[in-house]
């Protein structure tokens, strides 16, 4: 892994260059067409789609609720207690999430408010193979029955097998209500469009490769959408007082994920930096995965050297890591210096899958430097804000002739007369005659 020990400045550039995002034209125009098709043509397009890119001759798009049953009552025990457990723990901090509706009527007179609104029906994608996590569908899903959606709908590319039965299983356990067999771009357009089949829907949640976050992006307006979430990233802060292995093993741990995935350890201590560094290579390794995490270690990852506990947290910053994890004494003492990050880890005992799995966070997080300005997938993604208000007359006299200067400076009269022709004497004298 490779070491840097240079000034904050050269840092700061370093972190920018790996950051920077591209788009892909030819994808782009691919799935623009994609998207008229399904629009054009429904079900039959996504027939068509899924024989030509996932190699399966689907009939019913729907799966069976029968199936889904059976797959759950097939999950082994084990299986089944840690998504239970799982699901307790992410339940357990989502209803802390849940947003209240207020009424403000400290104003004699005045009377106004925000009513919040659950989402009537929303999408979840599942990536197909063996990136079809039992656990993502859990932090999707859950928010949004707690939230109070109604329909959860969940798409996933078909297998020539079916699709797994775990998968289908944690569908039930989170309370997803329908579950599509189709993939890919074209299951974006199903959700946003709506197929004989597939029902539309208020907003689209999960991750997806390169074509479905192209999908994502192009229809939302039409629908609403979570966020783009590019590779795993683990960021850690540590000192001299840390465990290298420990340390090595949680870099590794989202370096796993995928060859792009990116692994930043940035530490005052440089017998640290150099002991990490040569515990990743020994456990790298030994790793099934080794393959996929050797690449995202070489050529996406690095161990910083920074003297100040100040300018560690200030290049931190900058990287915006997804997970962020302290391993610094007293840990949680350095939160008001955690500007950018999406989940946090405190101590030594906090290893990233903690919050992978069941710590109660959700671990649908902004990747790519985007938690500078979003936030986990939450319950509050699942929800509307409507604002309400209602005025006496004597309060809107008060405020009459002030919105009546507005209006006429934007050079609009009908505003102005709106509120004074609520003060004329004549139009308060009219009968339906
Ligand atoms: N670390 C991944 C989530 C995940 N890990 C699912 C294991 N399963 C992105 O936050
Ligand atoms: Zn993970």
């Amino acid at each position: 892994m490779k070491i840097y020990r240079e000034p904050l400045a050269t840092m700061l550039d370093l972190v920018n260059k790996y950051t920077a995002q591209t788009v892909d034209i030819d994808i782009e125009q691919q799935v623009r067409t994609i998207i008229e098709t399904v629009m054009a043509e429904g079900d039959e397009a996504l027939r068509k789609y899924s024989h030509q890119f996932d190699g399966v001759a689907v009939e019913a798009l729907e799966v069976s609720k029968a199936e889904i049953e059976d797959a759950y009552n097939q999950l082994p025990a084990e299986l089944l207690k840690a998504l239970e457990v799982a699901k307790a723990n992410i339940e357990a901090f989502h209803k802390r999430e849940i947003d209240q509706s207020f009424i403000d009527l400290d104003t004699t007179g005045i009377l106004r408010g925000q009513k919040v609104t659950p989402l009537k029906r929303v999408g979840i994608y599942v990536p197909g193979g063996t990136a079809a996590y039992p656990s993502t569908i859990l932090m999707c899903a859950l928010p949004a029955k707690i939230a109070g959606v109604k329909e959860v709908i969940m798409v996933t590319p078909p297998q020539k097998e079916g699709i797994a039965p775990i998968v289908l299983g944690a569908a039930k356990l989170a309370g997803v209500d329908a579950v599509y067999q189709v993939g890919g771009a074209q299951a974006v357009a199903a959700l946003a469009y709506g197929t004989e089949s597939i029902p539309k829907v208020d907003k689209i949640v999960g991750p997806g490769n390169i074509y479905v976050a192209t999908a994502k992006r192009q229809v939302f307006g039409q629908v609403s959408i979570d966020m783009i979430a590019g590779p795993s990233e683990i960021g850690i802060l540590a000192d001299e007082t840390a465990n290298p292995v420990h340390i090595a093993a949680d870099l590794l741990s989202q370096a796993e994920h995928d060859k792009r995935a990116r692994s930043i350890l940035i530490t005052n201590s440089e017998v640290l930096a150099n002991a990490v560094a040569t515990e990743v290579e020994r456990q790298l390794n030994e790793l099934p995965r080794k393959e996929i995490a050797k690449v995202a270690i070489e050529e996406r990852s690095f161990i910083a050297i920074i003297d100040s506990i100040e300018d560690m947290f200030t290049l931190m910053n900058e990287v915006a890591p997804e997970h962020l994890e302290i391993q610094l004494t007293n840990a949680v003492e350095y939160m008001s210096l955690v500007e950018n990050a999406g989940s946090v880890f405190l101590g030594p005992y906090t290893a990233e899958p903690v919050g992978d799995y069941m710590g109660g966070p959700n671990h649908v997080l902004p990747t790519s430097g985007t938690a500078r300005f979003s936030s986990p997938l939450g319950v509050y993604d699942f929800v509307k804000r409507t604002s309400f208000m209602q005025f006496s007359k004597a309060r809107l006299q008060e405020l009459a002739p002030h919105i009546a200067v507005l209006a006429r400076t934007e050079g609009l009269e009908g505003h102005a007369r709106s509120i004074e022709i609520r003060f004329d004497e004549k139009a308060d004298q009219f009968t339906f005659d």
